[in-house]
């Protein structure tokens, strides 16, 4: 591993858990429900120099993926943070090796570690940016677009953040909804960046109704099928001109390998939280980088933790397509964050303070807070 992503080691004291339920400013609506509030962990890592942040992004239901908001609190609980506090003093690169043995649970991981890297970053004055090797100081900001009530509303909703400024727009589909509401968003604003996401709605025996797709020159078609339809979704893109992307697929490095190996994607969507955390991200984008394969930073309708890390993560070099990094505005009135991330000419800044450059707004955080733990060696 390249010495930029080095950093000093840690004692870690403690292990603060919290499930927030922060309200979203709209319903939120995929091909597997509908949210109007963003259920998260968040994960404070206490050293004698001061905390680190993190955010785990499951969900309160197993949903989009089998994690979710209880078996991240037990897991953690039960397992990871202890690992972590037995082990005391570490450097936030041998944190993934102290967790291996723990089977899956990659959200409630990935968030621990984040607090960790975050911690050891503060206490150096090094910015979370410069330690996984980002070259922007502004990323490409795309916006994700939820399932609405008819195409016709959709195009209003689209409308209101191509004027806000967004560069990319990604429309969520299903079955039943994917070819007028594709079409009208196409006819209503011409040749703008345009790509859906089907969340894994989707089976081969769609093939057809996923290929009309291709009359619309999107820029990729996001996870038409199941996690585990590697090969299926080799024979699908085979037969798509639109490029296939995939997200929940890729649940580590490995997966990322195998998909590539396979031809089930072409596109590789990166969720830090999905594959285990900001280090094995690196990993992605460095393989997918090798392979000349394009990726972009996904979103989990992050906090203002969680979205500093990733507009972090997309100002690496590989990240060629924009991503799902939007104001903060775009989902919450208030974030738990003192400066939320804003729009600025389509993009938003990369942070450049120490760690995760972002300051937690204590009353906020103390405001939607609905459970929390203080776990110690
Ligand atoms: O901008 O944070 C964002 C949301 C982007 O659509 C988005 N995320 O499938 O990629 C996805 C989807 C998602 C959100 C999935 C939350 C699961 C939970």
């Amino acid at each position: 591993m390249p010495l930029t992503r080095a950093a000093a080691p840690v004692t870690l004291d403690a292990v603060e858990l919290r499930v927030l339920q922060i309200p979203l400013v709209s319903p939120f609506t995929t091909s597997f429900g509908t949210e109007t509030v963003r259920e998260v962990i968040v994960v404070a890592a206490e050293t004698p120099d001061g905390r680190g942040w993190g955010e785990v992004v499951t969900m309160a239901a197993p949903l989009y993926s089998s994690e979710y908001t209880a078996s991240a609190w037990d897991v953690l609980a039960r397992y990871v943070a202890p690992a972590l506090l037995e082990r005391r003093a570490f450097a936030p690169e041998e944190v993934p090796g102290i967790l291996r043995p723990f089977v899956g649970h990659r959200m409630a991981k990935a968030g621990l570690e984040l607090a960790v890297i975050d911690a050891a970053l503060r206490a150096e004055g090094r910015s979370f940016g410069q330690y996984l090797g980002a070259e922007k100081d502004r990323v490409p900001s795309g916006v994700s677009v939820g399932i609405q009530r008819d195409p016709a509303a959709l195009v209003d909703v689209v409308g209101g953040y191509l004027d806000e400024g967004y560069v990319r727009i990604k429309i969520k589909i299903k079955p039943g909804r994917d070819l007028a509401d594709t079409a009208a968003v196409r006819e209503a604003f011409g040749s703008i960046p345009l790509q859906v996401d089907a969340n894994s709605a989707y089976t081969l025996q769609d093939a057809d109704t996923l290929a009309e797709l291709d009359r619309f020159d999107l820029l990729l078609i996001e996870q038409p099928l199941q996690e585990d339809d590697l090969v299926d979704h080799a024979t699908l893109a085979a037969r798509l001109r639109t490029p296939v992307c995939l997200d929940e697929s890729i649940v580590s490095a490995k997966a990322a390998a195998d998909a590539l190996a396979l031809g089930s994607g072409s596109i590789i969507n990166v969720k830090a939280g999905r594959i285990g955390g900001y280090l094995e991200a690196v990993a992605v984008h460095d393989l997918c980088r090798d392979a000349g394969i394009a990726v972009w930073c996904g979103g989990m309708l992050e906090t203002g933790i969680g979205r500093a890390a990733n507009a972090a993560l997309a100002a690496l070099p590989g990240f060629t397509l924009p991503g799902d990094i939007s104001a903060s505005a775009r989902f919450y009135e208030h974030d738990i964050v003192t400066e939320p991330a804003v729009l600025d000419d389509g993009h938003v800044r990369v942070p450049t303070g120490p760690g995760l450059g972002v300051e937690i707004d204590a009353a906020a955080l103390e405001r939607f807070t609905v459970r929390r733990e203080r776990l110690t060696r």
